[in-house]
């Protein structure tokens, strides 16, 4: 039966882990996939999470199947944890909320939803880049994919008067994706005034925000500061969709918990919202996985727990950007010709480093550093014992 079938290209960022496991170097370095790492470079189960998931097991909660939008505590937290328990569409009962596997999951949902229900065009524009699987997902729901420009590689920042150019060209009522913080793949957010002139310009455009927000507290390590963008956009009045991700900021990728929600007009129109929602997701997984949301809002519906993962998260975010100044510190103490304030400026889990696709290649080929071809570096990766060895390796193929 699948004689003619051709092979399939491996995933761009998933493919680099493979290419690092078959490298025998002693001091091998994986900067590729985002995931965080401690400063031994090894994966980190928050210590909240641990303690929330003690709680969970000592429960010995059956094992029925949750409603087809999940675990409600977990939604409900999710839900103020983006919008703010100052949020007027919240407080008034108006925002459509369903689990979802994960940010993935999130944004296939409403990729579908909006395929089958946006009045205007089943097209979305999307960042010039983008996180790499944003095409995919998608178009895998029908929707055409558009661009918008976004980054600058001149200045390795935001191409702001592109972005707001494009938006301001975009046919009446496009769909426009935003990512919410901690821009994936090169570290450049907009500032917080930027957010708000690219407000106004999708305002004008009577476009369709849709935010994917796969790194809340990351950015920052403050989870308000990092919801600005998507807050500042509802007192605004638009009236967005979110995708959430708690892979990054609680550690719990493989548990696959997200959310994604719709912020709607009324309170009844919501509880339309929702029953179209339910339909989408039976036939594509029935319900969503209970144990991660379970975990999720243990933490997010404690106070001390809470504060305690907020802590966590902060750590987290506070030792990538140690790392980003001791890579730059690095690079400029061995003589570096080139400017690196890049690495310092940017935020997030990546840095988008400026190397060629052929440098990237050299860097794996002849100092074993992986990460992806576009030069992006996850951050996460860097420990203080290899930064050195990772400057002096980009030193000697930049100079
Ligand atoms: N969106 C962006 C921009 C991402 O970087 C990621 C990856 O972490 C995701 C969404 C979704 O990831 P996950 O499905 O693991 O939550
Ligand atoms: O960009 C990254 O590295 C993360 C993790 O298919 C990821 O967002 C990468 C690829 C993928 C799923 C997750």
């Amino acid at each position: 039966v699948w004689a003619q079938l051709p092979q399939g290209p491996p995933d761009a960022i998933l493919g680099i882990t493979e290419a690092f496991k078959k490298d025998k170097h002693p001091k091998k370095i994986n900067l590729g996939v985002g995931a965080y790492r401690d400063d031994k470079g090894k994966p980190y189960v928050l210590p909240s999470v641990v303690e929330a998931e003690q709680r969970v097991v000592q429960q010995y909660l059956d094992k029925e199947y949750a409603g087809i939008t999940g675990v409600p505590d977990f939604t409900k937290a999710a839900a103020l944890l983006a919008y703010g328990p100052d949020s007027a569409p919240l407080k008034e009962g108006r925002i459509a909320i369903t689990q979802s596997i994960s940010g993935t999951g999130a944004l296939r949902i409403g990729g579908a939803f909006l395929q089958r229900f946006y009045p205007g065009a089943k097209a979305i524009y999307i960042p010039t880049p983008s996180w790499a699987n944003h095409k995919a997902v998608f178009s895998d729901s029908g929707l055409e994919i558009k661009q918008y420009r976004y980054y600058n590689k001149d200045t390795i920042g935001l191409d702001f008067d592109g972005m707001v150019a494009d938006i301001k060209n975009m046919p009446k009522g496009s769909i426009i994706l935003l990512h919410a913080c901690a821009h994936n793949p090169t570290g450049v957010d907009p500032t917080e005034d930027q957010w708000r002139a690219i407000s106004d310009a999708v305002k004008e455009g009577e476009h369709y925000p849709f935010f994917d927000m796969a790194y809340q507290g990351f950015a920052s390590g403050d989870t308000d500061k990092d919801a600005f963008a998507v807050r500042h956009f509802l007192a605004e009045g638009h009236l967005p969709c979110l995708a959430q991700s708690f892979a990054k900021n609680m550690g719990l990728y493989g548990e696959r918990v997200g959310a994604f929600s719709i912020v709607t007009a009324s309170a009844e129109e919501k509880v339309r919202v929702d029953s179209q929602i339910k339909i989408i997701v039976r036939p594509l997984y029935s319900n969503p996985p209970v144990h991660g949301a379970r975990i999720a809002s243990t933490i997010l519906n404690d106070p001390a727990l809470n504060k305690q993962w907020l802590g966590e998260v902060k750590g987290m975010a506070e030792r990538i950007i140690t790392m980003r100044a001791l890579l730059k510190e690095n690079l400029e103490k061995l003589g570096s010709k080139q400017k690196w304030d890049h690495i310092t400026d940017q935020i997030g889990m990546f840095a988008y480093t400026g190397l060629t696709a052929a440098e990237m290649t050299k860097l794996a080929e002849e100092h074993s550093v992986y990460a992806t071809k576009d030069g992006r570096i996850s951050v996460a990766g860097i420990t203080s014992e290899n930064v050195g060895r990772l400057a002096e390796s980009i030193y000697k193929i930049k100079g």
